[in-house]
């Protein structure tokens, strides 16, 4: 069974629409829980009014019947509630001879798509590539992300994130974190578990606001109950971690992927870097961050995700006008200061979309009663070969 996933849609255009493919017949699964996801992912405080307007819901188009799925592609589509400020504009139908378009995008935003895709897509007009390029695409990834999730609790597998760093603010989040972490984290405004550098993460938000300015930051992005063995290290590009960093990296705005120690793992001797294997074969440490040789190890799965500010600012930068080759200000539109704890959400999807892919290629299975069957299997041989607490 291939797993894959695509989405479809314009920010300002009807609706976007997401299909996924290799999801198992029998996963009981709700409009009302993928929703659920969608709401987190608009949330977080430095939003910004585009926010109002919309109420993502998901509508199911195929692959569910009766609150299963089916093992068919299953489609969804959330229709965009400010298409209707945005019709004329968006409109697929050509234009009567000699009228223009409003809202023409002619002063490319440093830092946006907007620049190299009108000179890769010869385009005039930088908003046939902005609304697209725009991070609300990824409320489709957040749709498929969250079937996944459901998927994923038939295991035990849970997924969840926090805002560890945001406007150079650095959090000292509790060891451990706590369970079910998403049920504390989403109850701060910038879903961070540190309560006095959220404090001065608002202010630097509001700071940043008043300057026309924005703000990047990473999230830590955690799976827990993960079996041994999900992914390979026989080829490039079964390697989890590989592919995690891919999945991360397409994040809109994402500039950097680390897994456990990360880049700090370079900085240390070796003795300071790898987990000890302990009798029971647990590990003394998680500093690999859950993948060893691009499988997964058993030990929760740690990654983290560095956004930059959004290229929009409201105090612009200096473009030029591709209509007169002249100096400009670059366009300024409505958007949101800061979208980090966004980004931890969509980070979860696709984090729950990779394991997906891996937990899949495992245990595979057209009905998700075969898929169980499979897993129970390779937990005996897990067992086996490392009955729990056993002595050298
Ligand atoms: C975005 C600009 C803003 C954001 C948008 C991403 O939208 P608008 O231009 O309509 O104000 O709110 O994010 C979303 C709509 C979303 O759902 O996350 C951009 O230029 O990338």
């Amino acid at each position: 069974m291939t797993f894959r996933f695509t989405t479809a849609g314009e920010s300002h255009g009807r609706g976007l629409v997401a299909i996924l493919e290799g999801i198992p017949a029998g996963l009981p699964v709700s409009a009302e829980r993928v929703d659920a996801d969608l709401k987190r992912r608009m949330g977080g405080y430095g939003r910004g009014a585009r926010m109002k307007i919309e109420a993502d819901r998901i509508e199911w188009l195929a692959g569910v019947r009766a609150g299963e799925t089916l093992g068919s592609p299953i489609a969804m589509v959330v229709w965009n509630r400010d298409w209707e400020n945005w019709e004329d504009v968006m409109a697929a139908e050509a234009d009567a001879p000699g009228a223009e378009r409003r809202r023409q995008v002619t002063r490319p935003r440093p830092g946006h798509a907007d620049l190299v895709g009108v000179m890769k897509y010869d385009r005039k007009d930088a908003r046939d590539i902005l609304e697209r390029a725009s991070a609300r695409e990824t409320v489709a990834r957040v749709a498929c992300g969250a079937v996944c999730k459901v998927l994923l609790e038939q295991f035990g597998i849970e997924i969840g994130s926090h805002v560890v760093e945001l406007g150079g603010v650095v959090t000292h989040p509790p060891s451990p974190l706590p369970r079910p972490l998403n049920a504390v984290a989403d109850q701060s405004p910038l879903r961070c578990l540190d309560a006095a550098a959220e404090r001065e993460m608002i202010s630097r938000i509001d700071a940043a606001k008043a300057a026309g300015d924005t703000l990047g930051g990473v999230v830590e992005v955690v799976a827990l109950g993960l079996p041994p063995g999900l992914g390979s290290h026989v080829s490039w590009d079964r390697k989890l971690d590989g592919r995690i960093a891919q999945a991360m990296m397409s994040i809109p705005a994402v500039k950097g992927v680390e897994i456990g120690l990360g880049f700090e793992a370079a900085r240390r001797k070796g003795s300071e870097v790898h987990d000890e294997i302990l009798p029971g074969l647990a590990r003394a440490s998680n500093r690999a961050g859950g993948t060893e040789g691009g499988m997964t190890t058993g030990e929760p799965l740690v990654v983290r995700v560095a956004m930059k500010p959004i290229s929009t600012l409201m105090s612009p930068l200096k473009t030029v006008d591709l209509k007169t080759g002249g100096v400009a200000q670059a366009q300024s539109e409505r958007s949101d200061v800061t979208a980090v704890p966004a980004m931890g959400v969509i980070a979860e999807g696709m984090l729950a979309l990779m394991v997906t892919q891996v937990m899949l290629e495992k245990f595979g299975g057209d009905a998700l009663s075969e898929m169980k069957r499979n897993y129970d299997g390779y937990q005996s041989q897990i067992r086996a070969r490392a009955p729990a607490g056993a002595a050298s």
